[in-house]
């Protein structure tokens, strides 16, 4: 009997709990603060959380509780640091195999001194859980961006030979000047070298500016738009900078996975290859340089955690062209421990898992080929799941 294509999750994050330990530590956001009257502590991670985190601390020094709905950041719930809660979670929607990702914002504000250690216990805790769990846990490893290059390129070289590890995840902040620093180039290129996948996820987000005054710190649209509308927005201009940059085509074994499905790339590539050919200061050099397109059809695939089927369909014929062969490059994910439902059991189903799952059946067909392809094959090939995790030399 012809075995079932596996489901793979490759976006879904976890806090080890070394990690949790130093954001107790901290005095600034990224924070886990503990408040009186809630039973989970609050994990606040983004920079439009301040108010909230100031209020709530405010209240706390006067002996006052702060209603739950008004908190900052996010319940600290299991989810976030616990890997029998994982795999609980892998059971409960069908999933088969999971690509673990440190969450943002990763080692991103670690002092530099420090990074390379912490970075090398994330990355050992991540292969522990692996290891625990064999056939059913990979990992994108961690990377200490602030530590200095050889540290940082030696951490390549190492993750590289971990069993379980098929790539790392990354921020858009690069060293903390971007992707398309020079100085970023040849960390690029070792990963390229080494064949291990970028998945480059957002945290920043756009400035806090453009929310207007009441979709900023205030909380009064909640995390609407830094998260369904900064992220992506920084996630597509990190990539077209790279693209015009040239990075791509310098380092053609560059490989990246784009989170929440390329941001707004599908939609807007025509837009970026239109804006190219029409700049004066560009379409030179331009003609001698593979496109956008070429870029998300030979370099970048995209994760499926878009929500909803008319989004997947873009993803999907950007990602290949007219034929439609962008089917081969998307990959599920759940984007878990984020989202969680908020009316029912955290332990049952997730709506936004469902939400993505069904999205590929709605585009795909439920029980296609291509459905299964980018629930779970298209991973296997790609990050080479099938490849037995044994010690490299
Ligand atoms: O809810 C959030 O803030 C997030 C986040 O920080 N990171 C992520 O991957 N998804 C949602
Ligand atoms: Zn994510």
């Amino acid at each position: 009997m012809a075995s079932k294509t596996p489901v793979v999750d490759v976006h879904t994050h976890m806090y080890p709990p070394e990690y949790i330990q130093i954001l107790e530590s901290r005095g600034a956001i990224p924070i886990v603060r503990s408040f009186p009257g809630t039973p989970d502590p609050r994990i606040v991670l983004l920079s439009t959380e301040i108010t909230p985190l100031k209020e709530a601390e405010a209240a706390a020094a006067r002996g006052e509780e702060t209603p739950t709905s008004s908190l900052p950041g996010r319940p600290l719930t299991s989810h976030y640091a616990s890997v029998e809660q994982k795999i609980h979670f892998m059971d409960t929607h069908g999933i088969d195999v999971s690509v673990l990702s440190l969450a943002n914002p990763w080692l991103d504000f670690v002092d530099s001194d420090q990074a390379g250690g912490l970075a090398a216990s994330v990355n050992a805790g991540f292969s522990a859980m692996c290891k625990a769990h064999p056939g059913r846990l990979f990992f994108f490893a961690a990377l200490p961006v602030t530590a200095p290059a050889p540290i940082l390129l030696k951490t390549i070289a190492d993750v590289a030979t971990l069993p379980y590890c098929r790539g790392v995840i990354l921020g858009t902040g690069g060293l903390g000047s971007g992707l398309d620093d020079p100085d970023m180039e040849p960390v690029l290129a070792a990963l390229g070298e080494a064949g291990l996948t970028i998945f480059l996820h957002p945290h920043y987000g756009l400035p806090g500016e453009v929310w207007g005054p009441r979709g900023g710190t205030t909380g009064e649209y909640g995390h609407v738009l830094p998260l369904a509308l900064g992220f992506p927005m920084e996630t597509t201009i990190a990539v077209t900078r790279l693209f015009l940059a040239g990075v791509f085509d310098r380092l053609p074994k560059l490989r990246l996975l784009l989170a929440h499905s390329g941001g707004t790339l599908p939609f807007l590539a025509g837009r970026i290859d239109s804006c190219v050919r029409h700049d004066a200061h560009l379409w030179k050099a331009a003609k001698t340089r593979r496109s956008i397109w070429d870029v998300l059809h030979e370099q970048v695939y995209l994760d499926a955690v878009i929500y909803s089927d008319v989004g997947l369909q873009a993803a999907i014929a950007a990602s290949g062209g007219a034929q439609g062969g962008g089917l081969d490059r998307l990959m599920f994910g759940t984007d878990h421990p984020f989202f969680p439902p908020l009316e029912t059991d955290e332990q049952g189903e997730w709506e936004s898992v469902s939400m993505n799952a069904d999205a590929v059946k709605k585009a795909l067909g439920d029980g296609s080929e291509s459905a299964a392809a980018i629930m779970g094959g298209n991973a296997v090939r790609i990050l080479r799941l099938y490849e037995e995790a044994t010690e490299k030399a």
